[in-house]
């Protein structure tokens, strides 16, 4: 089933078929391998294990990296979705504060607040995306929700409502960079779709900052390379829960390369109806010469 639905679901067939009246419904199993991560059986054994392991890496690393998650040929219908959307991918590009929900102007320039680091990438939104197409479905998908709400251990979780930033792709290219920040939310999900030949590592600090204490010394020998950050090993197909908002994190710069790095993020919120501010919004989408240094 898993290999015939595989080699059926490809966006030419889709296509076709749509064009001549037929809408086939994907199911999870077309995108997840279910035999090792059984999303549509949690209350299994085997269910059961895997949300116990996930819980255990995010409460000692922070990350939860399942490597083989999404299915070879749903990795490549996701990525030729990314692929054939080139032409109104937008740029972001800009040097941002890593303390994005602080005001972080009037600081020294060698205080981890007064830093800025580049972003620079190209970036694909919720709204240029075909609702119909993969990168969408595998976001509504109620089981991975589910999962995602299980392994944050959660009461509730909602897919993000917002109409840009739910859905998220950052496609980068050789010199394109994402500094060193914190994000604003708990539990960003990212799917790696497609590495760099060279660079694009997503390198981590985990659990570095708590709400109580910024950790200073340790974030300055870290920006200074003083003390080394961790690094996540994520192929392509590899799913990602990381707790970035107290985990400083950044993907490095990306070197000679012929493919892009491409990774799909997922937003989501405690609360149902979740958008993001509009000048988060406009940040994440758009070049700007003046710096970001936060709210
Ligand atoms: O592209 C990635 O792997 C993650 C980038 C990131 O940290 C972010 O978008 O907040
Ligand atoms: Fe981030």
């Amino acid at each position: 089933m898993g290999n015939q639905v595989g080699t059926i679901l490809d966006l030419g067939k889709l296509n076709s078929l749509s064009s001549q009246g037929f809408t086939y419904m994907p199911s999870i199993a077309d995108f997840i391998d279910l035999d090792r991560y059984p999303l549509d059986n949690l209350e299994s054994p085997s269910g059961c294990k895997l949300v116990g392991a996930c819980r255990q890496m995010m409460r000692e690393h922070a990350i939860c990296a399942l490597k083989g998650f999404l299915l070879p040929a749903s990795v490549r219908m996701l990525s030729n979705e990314v692929s054939g959307l080139e032409d109104v991918k937008r740029r972001v590009e800009f040097l941002a504060t890593p303390y994005g929900w602080l005001k972080n102007s009037g600081f020294a320039k060698d205080h981890p607040r007064g830093r800025l680091f580049h972003r620079r990438c190209g970036v694909l939104t919720a709204d240029q995306l075909n609702p119909n197409g993969p990168c969408t479905q595998l976001f509504q998908f109620e089981e991975l929700t589910e999962f995602v709400r299980r392994l944050l251990d959660y009461e509730s979780l909602f897919n993000s409502a917002c109409p840009n930033i739910s859905v998220r792709l950052n496609i980068m290219q050789q010199g394109d960079e994402f500094g060193w920040h914190y994000d604003t939310n708990d539990g960003a999900v990212s799917l790696v779709l497609q590495d760099a030949e060279d660079g694009g590592a997503f390198e981590y600090a985990p659990l570095i900052r708590s709400e109580e204490d910024e950790n200073y010394d340790r974030v300055s020998r870290i920006f200074s390379g003083r003390a080394s950050p961790s690094v996540a090993d994520a192929p392509a197909g590899t799913f990602i829960l990381f707790m970035g908002r107290r985990s400083l994190h950044r993907v490095t710069p990306v070197g000679k390369t012929q493919r892009s790095r491409q990774t799909l993020l997922f937003s989501y919120d405690r609360k149902p109806g979740m958008v993001f501010p509009e000048k988060i919004r406009k940040r994440m989408l758009e070049p700007s010469p003046e710096p970001f240094l936060g709210q």
